[in-house]
């Protein structure tokens, strides 16, 4: 008797286990069906995923009606790429230029987006009139959160994620000599995240940084800098690695995992910020390939690390900072020129769908 029980048992475990797997199976069929996964954008799919897809995007290119559509069927997030830079939207003293910013911040209302504030304090793209000789560390400190409170609080519960320091960092791995660092000192990021979190204590702060995806003496430092913050518990919720990358060769993927997850145990949230992959300008179809499996290896570590964001800086080639700053180079975003979706668009459509 015990033997046929024993016998039964082992037949219904069987039927069981076999059943579920047949569940499973048909489960993962029947989640998106084929027109699904042709016609719907990768937003789509993204926010079944938990993830922001986002693009840079500047003010002129709203009026680019093909770009506005790719955008909108396949992004809830924006950057807008320069419009936010203090010598843009704080030009003089008293002048603050908010027009274009407005469009930015009405087009992301519009269409469900999310709009990053980047950036608040950079050593680029900064007015001369911030600093002169004999500018004093209290003088300066006091520009900056002069700046941050009055831009942040213009756009509260409007803008949500703010680069508060973009590019603290030198290429050597030492912090950079901006003009924030040089008159104020090591202290001018601290007192910048204090400052944001003053303007708009609802909004996400970030600190941003390329040349930081692995593990290397930059990202190194850049953990030390965080760490410390967080120890003293000065506001920053989060870290933007901008990954522009050359796409001649692949990342070390099992480095950048590691080292988003360093980031991850401070308790910080972590998003791709500015992504591309540059290509030489005559690339070829193993080229395109290599591109695309970058694309889709990043994603499937940010599904896998639970990042909030996965930003691209543009989605066409047609618009892209990288042919003007990299001679030879190009073709460095998800569509082509002709605003055809390229092998990394469809890699990543494909880690969406795939990565239940
Ligand atoms: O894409 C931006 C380009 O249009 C500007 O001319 C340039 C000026 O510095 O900045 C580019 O964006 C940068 C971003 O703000 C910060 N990270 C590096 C980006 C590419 O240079």
């Amino acid at each position: 008797m015990g033997k046929v029980k024993g016998l039964l048992f082992v037949l219904l475990t069987l039927l069981f286990v076999t059943s579920c797997a047949t569940d499973k199976k048909a489960n993962v069929k029947e989640e998106f069906d084929s027109a699904t996964i042709a016609n719907e954008g990768l937003k789509f799919f993204g926010e079944k995923r938990g993830i922001y897809i986002g693009t840079a995007i500047t003010e002129g290119q709203l009026n680019d009606e093909k770009f506005v559509e790719i955008v909108k069927k396949n992004c809830n997030y924006i950057t807008p790429e320069n419009e936010f830079k203090w010598e843009n939207i704080h030009p003089s003293r008293k002048v603050y230029n908010f027009k274009k910013t407005d469009k930015l911040v009405a087009f992301a209302k519009e269409n469900n987006m999310k709009i990053r504030g980047h950036t608040l304090v950079w050593h680029s793209q900064n007015p001369y009139w911030i600093a002169k000789p004999g500018t004093t560390a209290e003088e300066l400190k006091e520009t900056m959160k002069v700046h941050i409170s009055n831009v942040m609080t213009y756009y509260k519960g409007q803008v949500n994620d703010w680069d508060v320091v973009n590019e603290a960092i030198a290429d050597n791995g030492e912090l950079r000599e901006s003009i924030w660092q040089l008159i104020i000192g090591d202290e001018y990021i601290e007192h910048a995240f204090k400052c944001a979190y003053e303007a708009d204590p609802n909004a996400k702060l970030y600190i941003n940084d390329y040349n930081i995806e692995d593990i290397n003496p930059k990202s190194n430092k850049l953990y030390e800098i965080v760490k410390n913050l967080v120890a003293k518990k000065v506001p920053i919720h989060g870290v933007g690695f901008q990954f522009h990358l050359d796409g001649r060769w692949e990342p070390d993927y099992v480095s950048i995992r590691a080292n988003f997850e360093r980031f991850k145990k401070l308790g910080l949230d972590i998003q791709i910020t500015e992504l591309d992959v540059r290509l030489p300008k005559n690339y070829s179809e193993v080229d395109l390939n290599r591109q695309a499996k970058i694309y889709g290896e990043l994603m499937k570590i940010m599904l896998e690390v639970k990042g909030s964001a996965f930003i691209m800086w543009g989605m066409t080639d047609k618009y892209s900072w990288v042919p003007s700053f990299f001679s030879g180079f190009g073709g460095a975003l998800i569509f082509d020129e002709q605003y055809n979706p390229k092998p990394a668009y469809m890699k990543l459509k494909e880690v969406l769908v795939k990565s239940k």
